[in-house]
């Protein structure tokens, strides 16, 4: 029986105690727990990830989170114990519609106080969630009541307001998105969050005094190739909804087609204000709403930052580009068995080295640079998958359709290698 079955189990004797009670509050009385209930998933497709079921209660759509220690896995072969809601990071999506009313039960199930706050929504003060200035905090083992109606739709984040930077580095996030009421226009509907962990190489605990030397950046506490891919029929409108609770900003970029910038925090914008972009920056703390029409290939969607694509890296490594290390490699060899000297032509021989396990890393380490496709490695390891768009895929079909079958004559091809081929033009004497 874990921590949170025996918690669980003792719920009846658990006060609820609703977030505005004042300090002069009498003893809570008790409410009956939610049970919980599976409820169809949601319209949105979270990455990885999941939404909240709920029920009716006298007209008010009731969730329960559970702040809660778990264990994560980031991609296989990097596993951490991570604190989140309900036994994931990010948490489980709450998806509602504009005009509902919410009541939301926040349970802590961790060692130290917590709170949340609906990052972006319109409530009163007292249920914005932040620890000491809107409502007492959570001690351990109580849990909080927040109601609110949902004055506006949109994409919108939840997140601690206590031990903020602590919570928050160990992966405590979800999505709040919130329908407009007269029903939606996309055929398609992708939600991330963006999220960095400092996991240092053979570690089991993110390290949250870390500001910005990350060890793994993530679509949804994931990293490329664990993250799914982005799935679309030609032709379907497709929406992604990004959201940044990271410690840096991230310049989201989409190959293949021109998206359009549909909204933010504050909620869907004028069609006159959408912006046509295929880099689109979302700065921390923000949200952003991508939409496009699905053109069908392999397309890469990933932040543009190219250290945020890479796996465990050190920053701090001597440069080696160019320098003949045969001889440095002999001696370190001596001391450190086969010990192998990187990046002379490039870091490209890093992911053939670690693929073919000539150079075995950390444990519980992911190697900087992995994911295999149709033509060879990716290279890749943090924001990073792929935009799969097929002629023949039915409506709500998420399956990984595999690689894109080009069609004749539209890929790269080799035309020679003779390294004297052609008569290329070079500017000569700068
Ligand atoms: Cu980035």
């Amino acid at each position: 029986m874990t921590r949170r079955d025996l918690l669980l189990a003792a719920g009846a004797s658990l006060a609820v105690t609703p977030a505005v009670a004042g300090a002069q509050a009498a003893p809570a009385k008790p409410e009956e727990a939610p049970p919980v209930r599976r409820t169809p998933a949601g319209r949105v497709r979270t990455l990885n990830g999941w939404s909240l079921p709920h029920r009716m209660n006298g007209g008010v759509k009731e969730f329960h989170l559970v702040a809660e220690e778990i264990e994560h896995e980031f991609a296989p072969g990097s596993k951490a114990i991570c604190w989140g809601y309900n036994g994931s990071t990010p948490g489980p999506t709450i998806e509602a519609t504009e005009g509902d009313r919410v009541r939301i039960y926040v349970s802590n199930h961790l060692r130290e106080p917590t709170t949340i706050h609906w990052h972006g929504l319109i409530l009163p003060s007292g249920m914005d969630g932040v620890g000491g200035l809107s409502q007492p905090k959570i001690q351990p083992g109580e849990t909080y009541a927040y109601e609110f109606t949902l004055r506006q739709h949109g994409s919108h984040m939840y997140h601690p307001h206590a031990d903020e930077m602590v919570q928050m580095a160990m992966g405590m996030m979800g999505l709040f998105v919130i329908h407009p009421r007269g029903g939606d226009h996309v055929d398609r509907d992708y939600a991330l969050l963006l999220h960095n962990f400092a996991l240092h190489p053979g570690t089991r605990r993110p390290d949250p005094a870390v500001m910005q030397d990350f060890d793994l950046w993530t679509f949804n506490s994931k990293v490329f190739p664990a993250i799914e891919p982005i799935v679309a029929r030609s032709g379907e409108r497709v929406r992604i909804r990004v959201g940044n609770l990271s410690m840096w900003n991230h310049p989201i970029h989409l190959h293949g087609v021109q998206f359009e910038v549909t909204g933010g925090d504050g909620g869907r914008w004028p069609k006159a204000q959408w912006r046509r972009e295929v880099t689109e920056i979302v700065g921390v703390g923000q949200m952003r709403d991508i939409e496009f029409v699905a053109v069908p290939g392999d397309w890469a969607f990933h932040c543009h930052m190219s250290h945020h694509t890479m796996g465990p890296m050190g920053h701090d490594i001597p440069n080696t580009l160019g320098v003949d290390q045969r001889g440095v490699e002999e001696r370190i060899r001596k001391m450190l068995p086969g010990y192998m000297a990187m990046g002379q032509h490039g870091m490209s021989e890093h992911q053939e080295h670690t693929d073919s396990g000539h150079m075995k890393g950390p444990e519980n380490t992911l190697a900087m640079m992995a994911g295999k496709g149709p033509f060879g490695n990716i290279e890749m390891g943090g924001m990073f998958t792929v935009v799969k768009v097929r002629d023949d895929i039915a409506p709500g079909d998420f399956r990984d359709p595999g690689w894109y079958p080009n069609p004749p004559g539209t890929v790269a091809r080799r035309v020679s290698s003779d390294p004297g081929f052609g008569t290329p033009v070079r500017r000569s004497g700068s």
